[in-house]
């Protein structure tokens, strides 16, 4: 049984994968018609994954006699400069995240809630490697400077990396 400060701390950050999956979904749309096909086929599977990060923490929260109630959701934003745009927000988002995922982390540990600790360790683990993935693409934006050729093989880059990663935790 999760304790009610616990509980509510998990349904906001449902809230926020599913905003996440929201805003990598217009990012994708905005990719889409503004000519990097890569570029949006990454994103819509990383929409994808956020999702099952959402789905994950659902299911854990009623397993554990919860109830994940969803929340209103923000209009995400659609208009970007630049596909370097679009990536530097990916990466500021991400470190939001992983603030938030390592705030829910102290709340269920300062409750003593073990079990709800170490199921978090899987978004722990997670957010390390998104940052460190979006870091990496921001790197490959340096090298490819602001030329067409550059971007065009950046894009095809991203294409390549659009896999989804299933949500599974071998801690459950
Ligand atoms: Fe972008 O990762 Fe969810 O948690």
């Amino acid at each position: 049984m999760i304790s009610k400060k616990v509980e509510s701390a998990l349904i906001s950050q449902i809230q926020l994968e599913e905003q996440s999956s929201r805003i990598y979904m217009a990012m994708a749309s905005w990719c889409e018609v503004n000519g990097f096909p890569g570029a949006a086929n990454f994103l819509y599977t990383h929409s994808d994954e956020e999702r099952l990060h959402m789905t994950k923490l659902i299911k854990y929260v009623n397993d554990k006699g919860g109830y994940a109630v969803m929340q209103t959701l923000e209009m995400p934003e659609s208009k970007f400069e630049s596909l370097l745009e679009v990536f530097e927000k990916i990466l500021k988002h991400e470190e939001f995240i992983t603030e938030s995922i390592n705030q829910l982390f102290e709340t269920a540990f300062k409750a003593k809630d073990f079990t709800t600790s170490q199921f978090l360790q899987w978004y722990i683990e997670e957010q390390i490697e998104e940052e460190s993935m979006f870091k990496g693409i921001l790197d490959k934006f340096r090298l490819a400077g602001n030329q067409t050729g550059g971007l065009f093989h950046l894009d095809k880059e991203l294409d390549a990396l659009a896999v989804a990663k299933p949500a599974t935790n071998p801690a459950q």
